[in-house]
């Protein structure tokens, strides 16, 4: 029995003697709730640093991030077949559109195309550039049409009615020949009354030259550079989607 009590440990757990003192328990238990407390806030000013940059990162937008890119030397004849003389439709191949807005003028939305080349005035055909979105379901555009005499028919913004009509409304615009670069300044008012918030979507982008007269009118699309993809995963087809500031 002597020998069995002397092999005999007995553990009883014993408090640290630093917590057996109450005082230090309160004051312990106080650290703890500010330690908390000062994480909490922490996080929450983490949320909203992220909150405020990523509407930035989202929005995007201008030339240097458009939310419409193409690639070059892709005109098709009739809209299908590449072709190796790129160089006799330079003028409407697209490169990049975007939209764009002010902060001095909120009001307007700014839609701009760029392509490889402008012509103020066509050999023969006419030329047609448009920019493309939906807002709300509807579809919206702006437009823009050369002929051999010049600008025809001015810059227009206009709203897909459907059956063929359009609700067309002039807009201001830059003609940048030198840039190849077209500039539609577009009366938010006039395109869905758009603010803060809105998004405008399933984008795109298209260039064409068709042959047309004053009797017999346009006729068919010969070549054509059209953004949108049709042989591709469904959101790859549109450009991105853009994102009103104001
Ligand atoms: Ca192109």
């Amino acid at each position: 029995m002597i020998s069995f009590e002397k092999n005999l440990r007995v553990y009883i757990p014993v408090p640290p003697p630093t917590l057996l003192n109450e005082d230090k328990v309160l004051f312990l238990l106080e650290v703890r709730e500010k330690m908390k407390k000062k994480v909490i806030g922490c996080v929450v000013v983490a949320i909203l640093m992220v909150s405020a940059i990523l509407p930035c990162v989202v929005m995007g937008g201008g030339p240097d991030d458009p939310e419409i890119e193409d690639n070059v030397f892709d005109v098709k004849f009739v809209g299908l077949w590449g072709f190796f003389f790129q160089f006799l439709v330079k003028h409407i191949d697209v490169v990049s559109a975007w939209f764009d807005e002010d902060s001095e003028n909120p009001e307007y939305l700014t839609v701009c195309l760029q392509t490889r080349s402008l012509v103020e005035r066509t050999e023969s055909f006419e030329a047609l550039y448009k920019v493309n979105w939906f807002f709300n379901h509807e579809r919206y555009g702006v437009i823009l049409k050369i002929h051999p005499d010049g600008i025809f028919a001015g810059f227009e913004a206009y709203k897909d009615l459907g059956n063929n009509e359009y609700e067309r409304h002039e807009c201001e615009r830059i003609f940048d020949v030198e840039q190849g670069l077209i500039t539609w300044r577009v009366a938010k008012e006039l395109i869905g009354d758009l603010g803060l918030g809105d998004v405008l979507t399933t984008t795109s982008a298209c260039a064409l030259l068709r042959p047309w007269d004053a009797t017999t009118g346009e006729g068919p699309d010969i070549f054509k550079d059209l953004t949108f993809q049709m042989i591709a995963p469904p959101d790859e087809r549109y450009g991105e989607d853009y994102h009103i500031k104001y």
